[in-house]
């Protein structure tokens, strides 16, 4: 796909797409509840649909009408063996959350996946899953997939210090923990994404975290009963058109019903202490949602390190964009994680803003950036990543001359509308 500079700035209103974490954990949710459970503003990515399928081939009956997602929950007990092994395509949330739901379950079920999710870790997902007295098992004896779990419906509680920082491990672990008899206790190494355990509440279970946000208390077996749920805007997705709009000349924006979960807002603090002339605007405290407005902006380098990493963990990416257009050197560490996502997003953020003519180094744990550096066209390559399809699309906006995006269908894993959403504020001035 060729890309080009915008003429006139970004403008204009659009809404972001919903959720993907919330999106999956609504399915699975609503397939593990009693009762019918609908879902609104479910997102249309091959992702979510990789979970929806899933539950379908496990004997959930779901209907889309093409606006709402009816699911009727069959129960933790209601789940049916698959007549076959189920495909979860390039989601990692779907796999690694899946193995916790089956490891409670009485049969054997095998989970694969494109050749990007083959290559993504899974023994921090079999290990505690295995000490619970689920058998799982990788292709050919690795950790890798396809894994085939075979489940027990007699699953022992866990004490489980997690030895990554990663809402995956720890919610495969909750999910296994909600189906043994008896309390699990999961120690978190760094706070993560907490949509699991705020779904438990929503659907009338029980879970308790410690005041330090780290220590997760569980009892299982539990039921639950189904929900309406209306899911808010995907952060992640939102971050793209932020940093396009700070960083492009005579830009401003808004992004309605954006999420604002505090587990996932890392990049606005981080953006705001750039200088990025960022502004919150009707906070729906309820349903954890605001509408961003934002325009161009000066911006200044900074350090990311800690307990941030998590909280901004999959907007790296287009954080290291954004660095290039601020004045001074943004050091990025601590985030070792993002060499086991879609792609090695530390090497493949490097090198291909490296051909745009970015002054950016991988280190063993982030990115050091040197900016502003301007940039140029260049052939670039998204590598089948969803997330580093977007960000590369976000630099030819001001990369002079012409940028050609290689295996730009990526993005339709998160965000399917993001061509068009991109199209509406650099033409025609927003919806
Ligand atoms: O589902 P997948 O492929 O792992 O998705 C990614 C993404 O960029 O969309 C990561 F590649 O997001 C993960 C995120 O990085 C989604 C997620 C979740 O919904 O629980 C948690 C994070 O992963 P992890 O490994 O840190 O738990």
């Amino acid at each position: 796909m060729k890309l080009g500079p915008t003429a006139n700035g970004l403008k204009g209103t659009i809404q972001i797409p919903a959720d993907k974490s919330i999106s999956h954990r609504s399915i699975m949710f609503g397939a593990l509840a009693e009762g019918t459970t609908t879902i609104r503003n479910f997102l249309r990515g091959e992702d979510c649909f990789s979970t929806l399928n899933a539950f379908r081939a496990l004997g959930v009956p779901i209907e889309d009408d093409g606006e709402t997602i009816t699911v009727t929950g069959v129960g933790f007990r209601g789940l049916k063996a698959a007549s076959g092994a189920i495909d979860v395509g390039n989601s990692g949330t779907t796999i690694r959350l899946m193995m916790g739901i089956l490891a409670g379950q009485p049969f054997t079920t095998t989970l694969f996946g494109d050749d990007s999710l083959a290559k993504r870790p899974m023994n921090r997902v079999m290990l505690p899953l295995r000490e619970m007295g689920a058998r799982l098992t990788g292709s050919s004896g690795s950790e890798f997939p396809p894994i085939t779990v075979s489940g027990s419906d007699q699953l022992k509680p866990i004490h489980y210090q997690l030895p990554v920082a990663s809402a995956q491990v720890k919610s495969a672990v909750i999910f296994a923990a909600l189906q043994a008899q008896g309390t699990s206790t999961i120690i978190e190494k760094e706070s993560t994404r907490n949509h699991t355990e705020e779904m438990i509440k929503q659907f009338g279970g029980e879970i308790s975290c410690a005041k330090d946000g780290k220590t997760i208390t569980v009892t299982g077996p539990q039921t639950f009963k189904a929900q309406e749920v209306t899911v808010p805007g995907d952060i992640s997705s939102a971050a793209f058109f932020l940093v396009a709009a700070a960083i492009t000349a005579d830009s401003q924006i808004t992004l309605t019903n954006v999420g604002i979960n505090p587990s996932r807002t890392g990049i606005l603090e981080v953006m705001t202490a750039m200088g990025a002339k960022l502004s919150m605007l009707s906070v729906d405290q309820q349903n954890q949602s605001a509408d961003l407005e934002i325009m161009t902006s000066q911006l200044q380098a900074t350090t990311i390190s800690g307990a941030i990493i998590p909280r901004l963990i999959d907007e790296l990416p287009i954080i290291a964009l954004l660095a290039t257009q601020a004045t001074g050197q943004t050091i990025i560490k601590d985030a070792e994680e993002l060499k086991v996502k879609e792609t090695n997003r530390i090497d493949a953020t490097a090198e291909e803003l490296k051909k745009m003519g970015a002054d950016i180094t991988p280190t063993e744990d982030g990115l050091i950036i040197n900016g502003p550096t301007p940039l140029q066209g260049a052939a670039v390559d998204s590598r089948g990543d969803h997330r580093i399809g977007m960000m590369l699309a976000i630099a030819a906006l001001i990369a002079k001359g012409e940028t050609q995006l290689q295996r730009e269908e990526a993005v339709a894993v998160s965000y399917p509308e993001f061509f068009a959403d991109l199209h509406t504020l650099s033409i025609k001035g927003g919806k």
